[in-house]
């Protein structure tokens, strides 16, 4: 076998760091840097050299995260340090209490002690053990003293270093923390579990200890799970200077340094009260982490007072967890209706007898579809468990079979559509079925409107969803053209519609008729064509003609249009009543500013922008895209470079850090303004 030349083992060497530092941009600074497609083209290469030049693949090697064979069975493993448990604090006035049960054993004053707080993540315990900085084992937590050894699971996590960053590294250190799933990650892997006929999780927490007990590693591996560290279980600092260690949130912090994803809520914060305002932050802010917690972790952060307070038992006198309302309730299935959605898909809906699940009233949840129904088993008066975390709609995800009553009735599927008794298809290969009705179906033609309607698509304000549905129901309006031909006079006559409000909506309405390409593609309502195919799609072909005219082939050509897509949209531009409603709106004086082929604008290029605290009016991750679609980086962190920051309710740190930095802050109200100016592209640089 040849020797490799000096220039690939510089090549290796680089490919290696690059993808070490996109993880640790990816995962610990929340930052962004690469994207999967450099990503799996550098690691490919790496792939090709090491296959070439078997000699130089090293267990650290980023290559080396799947690849290991299928295993028999997982091997006991004993933690040289039991993994503990946590006592529960019920409400606030169990958090005072230990408080003051920390305060009473160190003779100290409560109200003087540091606590570093922290989400409880919702997921699967593990322990990894490095020794000289490289990840030699990794096991579940097991009954606490003996777990199972999962390492070439864990090695297929990109948020587990393979080795640790930096050079004063321990020689020994064990780390743990909860490898959980994101709500994004668990609704994409219960999609296709449901596509695909597969298992189906009850929440995220059974999916990810799912995923790490799978005996290939290539299935963990295309699981998307998470590592979160909240422990350093041992250290054996010989180069390392302890003073830097002495509280847990130092810990913490080396923890980042060295590679692993912590928490960003953490915080550290002194006597009951802080706590108890933390939980309430946290409380509040639970919804839209985008992962589920089921409270919070209250630990003292100063670990020579940990030591001094001990244990009892299995668990620390020195931490707490406190718990968070349950996300998941039993209740009964009172009925079931069904739903037709704009695109005639129709959705069996769970109508509930009302229980408050996470602080929150549900009383409807979504069965998804017939293969769902057959897949719980469930019948009209089961008594059924549901599931509601962050902003998805409430799941249904278990029926108690053992509690149903005799009475209980079977669900039937609709053959025909609830609201316009057209036939009910559902293709071969499908899962939807779906009112084959088109526009002539009520709920389709006011579903369509609305979307036309909507802010992201042509903006028409005061255009709410009860009037579209009094102007259906009237049939004044069957197409988006009717829209424009409404005069004010007659809007008056609606219920509750005064004559400023329906002077003021023919003057939205107006307006509305200038808009740009990308929206009124956008606003059409073609299936699978959302905001960002209907940009695409604008540029690409510049003119609504071209864009109407285009084969399938020429759609196809178009970024992230795929065969599917292509046919949804040659299909719309043949039907000829949308051909006609297009023609009627030109009539009508619809006008759109016709992109610029080739680029897409970026005012924010170069630009790195941060976000803080909570935003009202859209999740921290939907305002991330919007500015990374303006050619924006977001930013975890803020420095001297950042060129503006979000600050919502709840901003910390990194709002101080901003004024004190001169970087200029922007409330929610000042941001949706400068966005929707940037995105119609009124505005083009900041
Ligand atoms: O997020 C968690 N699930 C979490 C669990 C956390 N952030 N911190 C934790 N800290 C501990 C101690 C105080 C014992 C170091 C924990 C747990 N324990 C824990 N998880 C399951 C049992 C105990």
């Amino acid at each position: 076998m040849s020797q490799p030349e000096q220039k690939t083992l510089d090549e290796v060497a680089t490919l290696r760091a690059e993808l070490d530092d996109a993880n640790y941009r990816y995962y610990v600074l929340d930052e962004p840097r690469m994207t999967d497609a450099d990503y799996d083209r550098r690691l490919r290469r790496l792939q090709e050299i090491e296959a070439e030049y078997p000699d130089l693949v090293t267990p650290d090697s980023p290559t080396q995260r799947v690849g290991a064979p299928p295993d028999a069975g997982f091997p006991e493993v004993q933690h040289a340090v039991p993994m503990l448990s946590l006592d529960n604090a019920l409400n606030e006035d169990e958090i005072t209490a230990f408080v003051k049960r920390v305060a009473d054993r160190l003779e100290i004053d409560g109200e003087t002690i540091a606590f570093c707080c922290e989400p409880k993540l919702d997921g699967a315990a593990v322990s990894l053990v490095y020794e000289q900085g490289v990840l030699v084992s990794g096991a579940t937590r097991g009954d606490g003293r003996t777990g199972e050894g999962i390492t070439s699971n864990l090695r297929t996590l990109r948020s587990i270093p393979l080795k640790l960053r930096g050079k004063a590294l321990p020689d020994l250190l064990e780390v743990r923390g909860e490898v959980i799933m994101s709500h994004e990650g668990f609704e994409a892997l219960n999609a296709k579990a449901r596509e695909e006929d597969a298992k189906v999780f009850a929440n995220p927490r059974n999916a990810a200890a799912g995923s790490l007990r799978q005996l290939d590693p290539k299935i963990t591996a295309s699981r998307p799970l998470e590592f979160s560290a909240y422990q350093v279980a041992r250290i054996d600092m010989a180069r390392i200077d302890d003073s830097l260690l002495s509280t847990h949130s130092k810990q913490m912090k080396r923890l980042r340094e060295w590679g692993f994803r912590v928490s960003q809520q953490l915080e550290v914060v002194t006597g009951s009260q802080g706590l108890i305002d933390y939980c309430r932050r946290l409380g509040e802010r639970r919804d839209r982490l985008g992962y589920d917690i089921d409270g919070v972790v209250i630990k003292v952060d100063d670990l020579r007072l940990q030591r001094e307070l001990g244990f009892v038992a299995r668990a620390p006198r020195w931490a707490i967890a406190f718990k968070f309302p349950a996300q998941e309730q039993t209740t009964t299935l009172n009925d079931v209706e069904f739903q037709v959605g704009r695109t005639g898909a129709i959705t069996p809906v769970a109508r509930l007898e009302p229980v408050t699940v996470a602080g929150v009233t549900v009383s409807n949840a979504s069965l998804h579809n017939a293969d769902e129904i057959a897949r719980l088993g469930v019948m009209i008066g089961d008594t059924v468990t549901i599931r509601r975390a962050g902003d998805v709609i409430p799941q249904v995800v278990r029926v108690e079979t053992s509690l149903r009553p005799e009475d209980a009735r079977e669900i039937v599927f609709p053959e025909r559509c609830p609201v316009c008794d057209s036939e009910v298809e559902r293709l071969e290969g499908e899962v939807v079925a779906r009112c084959s009705g088109g526009l002539y179906c009520g709920a389709q033609r006011k579903e369509a409107l609305k979307h036309f309607a909507s802010r992201r698509a042509l903006d028409i304000e005061g255009l709410g969803e009860k009037l579209i549905e009094a102007l259906v129901e009237r049939d004044w309006v069957k197409t988006p053209a009717d829209l424009f031909r409404l005069d004010a006079e007659c809007l008056a006559s609606l219920p509750r519609m005064a004559q400023k409000s329906s002077d003021n909506l023919v003057a939205a309405l107006d307006k509305a008729k200038r808009t740009t390409l990308a929206r009124f593609v956008f606003a059409l309502g073609i299936r699978e064509v959302g905001e960002a195919t209907a940009a695409n799609l604008a540029r690409h072909f510049g003119t609504l003609d071209a864009l109407m005219g285009a084969e399938v082939a020429d759609l196809e050509a178009v970024e992230d249009v795929g065969p599917v897509v292509a046919a949804h949209v040659h299909t719309f531009f043949r039907q000829p009543h949308n051909r006609d409603t297009i023609d009627e709106l030109r009539a009508l004086g619809l006008t759109w500013k016709e992109e610029a082929i080739g680029e897409r604008p970026q005012p924010l290029a170069g630009q790195t922008w941060v976000l803080t605290g909570t935003l009202e009016s859209m999740t921290r991750d939907e305002g991330k895209e919007r500015l990374q679609a303006l050619g924006a980086k977001v930013a975890g962190s803020v420095s001297k470079k950042t060129a503006a920051v979000v600050a919502g309710p709840g901003a910390g740190s990194k709002l101080g850090k901003a004024e004190q930095m001169g970087v200029p802050v922007l409330d929610e109200e000042g941001f949706l303004e400068r966005l929707e100016a940037w995105e119609s592209g009124r505005e083009t640089e900041q």
